[in-house]
């Protein structure tokens, strides 16, 4: 099961999710259409074309719409998802779900105190699902994986200390800080270089998935820029500061949101 939701609800002291609107004061690009070996899912908001052999597939992140039946997931302002915090002491759980990725990664943590490991690293050309049976006709079935819900992990932090997710790359023995700013990673001091982008769950915690390009830092590029390279859902017990949604969507969006919002109510019906 995924973690109960009244057992985080305690700590919650911000009932309000959604912050007030205002301009994208930083949105990191994400390459729609992949530019891997093919395999790859295109993320959200995107038809694909041109996704090599996976042209017009859903996205990962839209899987995990699909999975999850709580709405359309919201882009978290890139000025703001550096830093995470708890109200609660270990008042965040982390679920690793997806990895589209040659080299083998596992996620972790830095609150100051050096990297922490998380997860462990999952298979390539997996997405972790609980719904299997709302995939039927998926053009690729096989990557999708039945899971219980039981791997979730304890983020070790202490409330009110701030901390940055990192993703160690095994294969290559390089690790990448969400936080460019934090010293003793492989994009340490290159801001320009943003290796994670972050999505909100529309739900009554705090709730996001988090996803990765991993790409070498030390080529000074962000490589194909699909951010499908490992991708995590997140729980936390305090929202990203100063949470914003995008104020002017892109036609694309505005199209996925009118399809998502027509869905609401079936997949509310469906939804654990
Ligand atoms: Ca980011
Ligand atoms: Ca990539």
């Amino acid at each position: 099961m995924r973690p109960s939701r009244s057992s985080l609800l305690f700590c919650l002291a911000i009932p309000a999710l959604f912050g007030p609107v205002s301009a994208l004061a930083e949105s990191t690009f994400i390459n729609p259409v992949g530019g891997g070996n093919g395999s790859e899912r295109c993320l959200v908001g995107s038809f694909c074309a041109g996704g090599g052999a996976y042209g017009g597939a859903m996205s990962i992140l839209s899987i995990f719409e699909k999975d999850l039946g709580k709405g359309p997931f919201v882009r978290v302002d890139d000025a703001v998802d550096k830093l995470w915090q708890n109200l609660s002491n270990q008042g965040g759980q982390l679920l690793a779900l997806s990895r589209y990725a040659g080299d083998t990664s596992r996620l972790g943590i830095d609150d100051g105190s050096g990297f922490r490991s998380l997860s462990g690293a999952t298979g390539n050309g997996k997405v972790q699902v609980t719904h299997d049976a709302s995939f039927f006709g998926d053009t690729r079935s096989s990557d999708l994986v039945k899971v219980s819900n039981s791997a979730w992990t304890t983020i070790p932090v202490s409330a009110g200390i701030p901390f940055s997710f990192v993703l160690d790359d095994i294969s290559m023995g390089y690790r990448i800080s969400a936080d460019p700013t934090r010293a003793g990673y492989a994009n340490s001091g290159k801001s320009s270089l943003d290796y994670m982008v972050t999505f909100q769950v529309p739900d009554t915690v705090p709730h996001y998935f988090i996803a990765w390009e991993d790409r070498d830092p030390r080529s000074a590029t962000l490589g194909d820029r699909d951010y499908n390279d490992f991708v995590a859902e997140i729980i936390m017990s305090q929202p990203l500061a100063a949470f914003t949604v995008s104020a002017v969507p892109e036609p694309s969006a505005l199209l996925l949101l009118a399809a998502g919002l027509g869905g609401i109510a079936l997949r509310r019906r469906k939804a654990v």
